[in-house]
């Protein structure tokens, strides 16, 4: 019995990287760090989950020791400028998200997020949609913060679970990417995957069902629930 959908965040709610990208170069900006992140090069930063990890990488590489003080500092500007830019342009949500975590609530089901964005980052992605109140309608938040680890590690994934109380054979999560695949697999959950436009070399095979064109195409949550109970099915034969 399928009682919880677990949303990743950035790639699969929306495609919000190339405003993180935007927020990254305004801050480097600020800073002076001398850094410009083209749409090629964040493409291959972005298997660096964090965008913390990910300042700090790109400084090693280039030769600079990273202070790790003043990653912190620069990458809570880059937060404020994607607030600022999120805020300004929005981002449109991708294809059938918004109807799945609908038909969710509506079926009693439980919605979480388990995602390595900061947790800023949330309200100006879900307020404009669901309204001010948002959070209330999630059962578990659980961002980049709150866990030791971050994807490719379960650590957000196991801890949404712990906080619903709910085992991870009753659960199914939606992800964008291989490292967003591999962490959901890691926690023991069945995975959906939605690959993003942004990472189209990404081996997304290990997911239990890819979805080319988005959640779009998971025609209602009853098509998401047969298909989850049949997997379901399939496991306990082999096990
Ligand atoms: C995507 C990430 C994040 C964002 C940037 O998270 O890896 O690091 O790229 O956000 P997910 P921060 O796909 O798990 O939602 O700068 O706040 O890390
Ligand atoms: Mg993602």
């Amino acid at each position: 019995m399928l009682e919880a959908l677990i949303f990743d965040v950035d790639g699969t709610v929306a495609e919000t990287e190339d405003m993180h990208r935007r927020a990254f170069n305004l801050a480097f900006a600020r800073h002076g760090l001398g850094l410009v992140w083209n749409a090629r090069e964040y493409r291959t930063l972005l298997k660096v989950a964090g965008g913390r990890e990910r300042i700090a990488h790109a400084l090693k590489l280039r030769g600079t020791p990273p202070d790790l003080a003043e990653v912190a500092r620069v990458h809570a500007t880059k937060t404020r400028f994607y607030e600022m830019l999120l805020a300004a342009e929005g981002v449109p949500w991708r294809s059938g998200v918004r109807r799945l975590m609908e038909q969710a609530w509506e079926s009693g089901r439980a919605v979480a997020l388990a995602t390595t964005t900061s947790d800023a980052n949330l309200d100006p992605l879900f307020a404009p949609v669901l309204g001010a109140g948002w959070r209330s309608r999630f059962a578990a938040v659980v961002t980049g913060e709150m866990v030791v680890r971050k994807k490719p590690a379960a650590d957000a994934h196991v801890e949404v679970l712990r906080r619903l109380g709910v085992p991870a054979s009753r659960a199914v999560a939606f992800e964008d990417s291989a490292t967003g695949v591999a962490a959901a697999a890691a926690a023991g959950l069945a995975v959906v995957v939605a690959p993003s436009s942004w990472l189209p070399d990404d081996d997304v095979s290990a997911a239990d069902l890819v979805l080319e064109s988005g959640l779009g195409e998971l025609a209602s949550i009853e098509a998401l629930v047969s298909w989850h109970r049949a997997r379901e099915a399939a496991c306990s034969l082999r096990a």
